[in-house]
């Protein structure tokens, strides 16, 4: 540590001329931000040393996503550093939470897919397994959004600016990968050869993100490519007078990593998609295969050495790209590459929205990687024949890879990798009753359930350091180190005095998220009230529209049928994709009903509606920690898992929510007694559907649904009504808000009631965080090392 303070006072010297107590807080934190990231390639230097002597096997964790969160805080916490660093820095008049801040999220994912992926990162490194991930360095992650009147603005997120100093640059390690041009077969006397011409080649730069574990010696790194031109224009087309293609690699290369695309849930035909999903994968596996040759000298055990994981669909042309780097350049047969690739790949699917199954049209895709495609279709020939063989050709409507002149990612991925596995039991079974069927029956046991989790070091021991502390204290047990011992927290369920110390940490959270609700948005929020959270990525299917509505019928029931609900203060955050205008329409509602709400003195006595803007990582981080009720009301079989659902339970809020994804086991977890359960099941909701959902009906035979919706159609603030999104629910929506409205006003009168018994809401809190340790990332990713992977710690 001694060194660490010299370090700093050194690099100041060195880089601003400047002693520390001249410094400025963004040369603290840049300082800081160097020298952690050097400490962490030291380590790294070392861990690897030690993978290197052992040749065990790898993990390589392919996401085009990936959520880290902010690094400073969470690689000085797990260096052990923070207090000596903060008390170092305090010395010299330095706040490290206000150097904290400086740094900016890195923006590189959407949603829950790309939180996990970093979550398991965390965890895995924690524990000491060998993982590397690959992803894109994005130029621009995930937009900033910023609400004004109501409606959501993006800006562009330049979070390299600041947020560069973490990552080491890899000159030493550049890739090239190819697009366009054409493939010509030739046979020779040794078989047949594949010639790529007139290809555009780009750059693939990798900069390496350093992940730290908590108590290990163990560093992982996140590789993350940017493309660049291969340098100068293409002479020999621009001699033939083909001027634009000859810039092509240039206008590629510009492109490829410039932004995150902000859709979670469709790609619609989107050519740079394709070509930032060739571009990462291309550029991962060939690094992969290269390190590994060069190790061994063959490629014939790369299997037993090499697990490669596609998190979703969209690395899958890690697939024919193996087929084709065996196949074109290490010269294996067909076969042998084939006997490899589906030995190497294991496969997880996140979620059952047809939207989100990546579809490519050949016409689309061909062109942009003619070799890749002679490969998916090759894959694709000798699938239907084995399946033809095996009496399975009347189901190839659903299981052939290229289906009408479409190419189905999800088909590729699971005829391609030995494990295919969804994200909690329910969606898991859906899976292989329904989505994917066919496939379960004729590969038998390639389909198993890992339930996600999530990196508790981070969600508990970082955001919540107050209950943290309180724990540790109280239960004796390091449960930083491992979640399950938090269990132990279930023998005080009836004592009094601890449910105080947890109502009381609660509380301080809430006046904390209260300051910054009152700094964001100006609304002045009781800390009395219930805390209501939904937080998470904004989607019709995730139905912040059904919590919305019950609102609107509070506020009409408060406002003219004297109704004195217990205070309330809801509060929403969530991003829409840019082109998502029914998400950005029910935003725009709850801004509405805020506003309303605050101009209305009686109404704002009972409840309030706070939609704090720009949603991520460390805005979750604040919320969570002091929220009383989780919403979890997506339409049961539609939200593959959840995991914001895990983290909000660990912090002591009680789940409000539909039978669905990892809802289902939070319930199994706490029992019926300790969470609030509502409206159909995924089966009602499949049998409603088939016949034929009226919606209009549940308006014309439930008073209050009726009067809601009417009362809707009035709310006006200026210029702006709702009438477009009342008409939606009471005709089109396809996830039934209207059916299960009643079951959920119901069920949100019961947690207003029960919330006033203190003693009893208390003891759920404590059941709930007690509960929680089945859901931590330690377990979640020891599944996958068990039944997937097969892996063993670094020694
Ligand atoms: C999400 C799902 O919507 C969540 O239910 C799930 O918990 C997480 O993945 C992690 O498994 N998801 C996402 O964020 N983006 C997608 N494209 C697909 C699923």
């Amino acid at each position: 540590m001694d060194n660490f303070a010299t370090d700093i006072k050194k690099y100041l010297e060195k880089i601003f001329g400047n002693t520390i107590d001249e410094a400025s807080e963004r040369q603290i934190y840049q300082a800081l931000m160097v020298i952690t990231r050097d400490r962490l390639a030291e380590k790294r230097f070392e861990s690897n040393k030690k993978l290197k002597e052992s040749q065990q096997k790898r993990v390589y964790y392919m996401s085009m996503e990936f959520l880290v969160g902010k690094t400073l805080r969470n690689n000085l916490y797990n260096l052990g550093y923070e207090d000596e660093i903060k008390h170092f820095l305090a010395k010299h008049g330095f706040s490290l939470e206000r150097i904290y801040n400086i740094e900016p999220d890195p923006g590189l994912g959407n949603g829950g897919l790309g939180r996990l992926a970093s979550c398991y990162m965390d965890a895995l490194t924690s524990n000491d397994y060998p993982i590397m991930g690959f992803s894109i360095l994005y130029e621009f992650g995930i937009f900033k959004q910023v609400i004004s009147d109501g409606w959501q603005q993006e800006y562009p997120d330049n979070w390299l600016d600041l947020g560069r100093y973490g990552l080491l640059y890899r000159n030493d390690e550049e890739i090239e990968v190819k697009f366009y041009g054409n493939t010509k077969e030739e046979w020779s006397s040794e078989g047949l050869h594949i010639r790529y011409e007139d290809y555009t080649a780009i750059k693939a730069e990798p900069y390496d993100l350093f992940i730290s574990g908590y108590d290990s010696d163990t560093v992982n790194v996140l590789r993350l490519w940017k493309s660049k031109a291969t340098g100068g224009f293409n002479m020999k087309l621009f001699e033939k007078g083909e001027y634009s293609k000859s810039l092509e690699s240039e206008a590629i290369a510009e492109s490829i990593s410039k932004l995150l695309y902000p859709a979670d849930d469709n790609d619609n035909g989107k050519a740079l998609r394709i070509k930032q999903q060739y571009f990462f994968t291309s550029a991962s596996l060939q690094q992969i295969v290269k390190n590994h040759y060069d190790t061994y000298m063959t490629l014939d055990n790369f299997a037993e050495k090499v697990v490669i994981h596609i998190n979703d669909t969209h690395p899958s042309m890690c697939i024919p790209e193996l087929m084709r780097i065996l196949m074109d350049e290490y010269e294996y047969s067909w076969d042998k590459a084939w006997s490899i690739t589906t030995k190497t790949f294991a496969y997880t699917n996140h979620t059952i929205m047809a939207e989100a199954l990546e579809k490519w049209s050949v016409d689309l895709f061909q062109p942009i990687l003619p070799r890749i495609y002679t490969i998916i279709r090759e894959i694709n020939n000798r699938f239907c024949k084995w399946c033809n063989d095996i009496g399975a050709a009347g189901e190839l409507d659903e299981m052939s890879i290229i289906h009408n002149n479409v190419i189905r990612m999800a088909n590729l991925c699971i005829v391609s990798s030995y494990s295919v596995n969804g994200v909690s039991m329910l969606h898991t079974e859906i899976l292989k009753k329904d989505t994917f069927k066919s496939f379960n029956r004729i590969y038998p046991g390639k389909f198993i359930n890992v339930t996600n989790g999530i990196a508790h070091r981070r969600w508990l021991g970082q955001a919540n350091p107050e209950l943290t502390r309180y724990l540790n204290k109280l239960l004796g047990v390091d449960f930083i180190k491992d979640l399950s011992s938090i269990d132990k927290l279930l023998e005080y369920q009836d004592d009094k005095a601890v449910l105080e110390d947890l109502e009381n940490i609660k509380n301080i959270k809430k006046l904390q998220l209260a300051e910054y609700i009152k700094s964001s948005t100006a609304i002045k929020v009781d800390t009395n009230s219930i805390f209501d959270v939904q937080i998470k990525r904004l989607h019709e299917y995730k139905r912040q529209l059904l919590n919305a509505l019950h609102i609107i019928y509070l506020y009409r029931m408060i406002k003219f049928n004297g109704l004195k609900p217990y205070p309330r203060t809801f509060i929403f955050s969530a991003k829409a994709s840019s082109g998502y205008v029914m998400a950005k329409n029910i935003i725009k509602l709850i801004c509405s009903i805020s506003e309303i709400i605050e101009a209305d003195p009686i109404v704002r006595e009972y409840i309030k509606v706070v939609f704090l803007e720009d949603y991520r990582v460390s805005l979750a981080e604040k919320i969570i920690p002091a929220a009383n009720v989780s919403e979890q009301i997506s339409q049961a079989g539609k939200e593959a898992s959840g995991t914001g659902n895990m983290k909000l339970m660990l912090n002591g809020a009680v789940t409000l929510g539909t039978m669905d994804g990892a809802n289902v086991e939070i319930h199994n977890a706490v029992g019926q007694d300790n969470i609030f359960i509502f409206g159909l099941s995924s089966e009602e909701v499949e049998e409603l559907f088939k016949n034929d959902y009226r919606a209009i009906d549940y308006y014309n035979n439930n008073q209050d649904i009726k009067e809601t919706i009417d009362f809707m159609r009035t709310l006006d603030n200026g210029h702006t009504n709702f009438n477009y999104i009342a008409d939606y629910l009471v005709s089109t929506d396809p996830y039934m808000c209207l059916a299960d409205f009643e079951s959920y006003k119901n069920t949100q009168k019961i947690v207003e009631d029960t919330y006033q018994d203190k003693g009893k809401w208390n003891k759920m809190s404590l059941v709930n965080i007690a509960k929680s340790g089945i859901f931590s990332a330690d377990r979640a990713t020891k599944e996958y090392v068990e039944k997937i992977w097969k892996i063993e710690k670094i020694k």
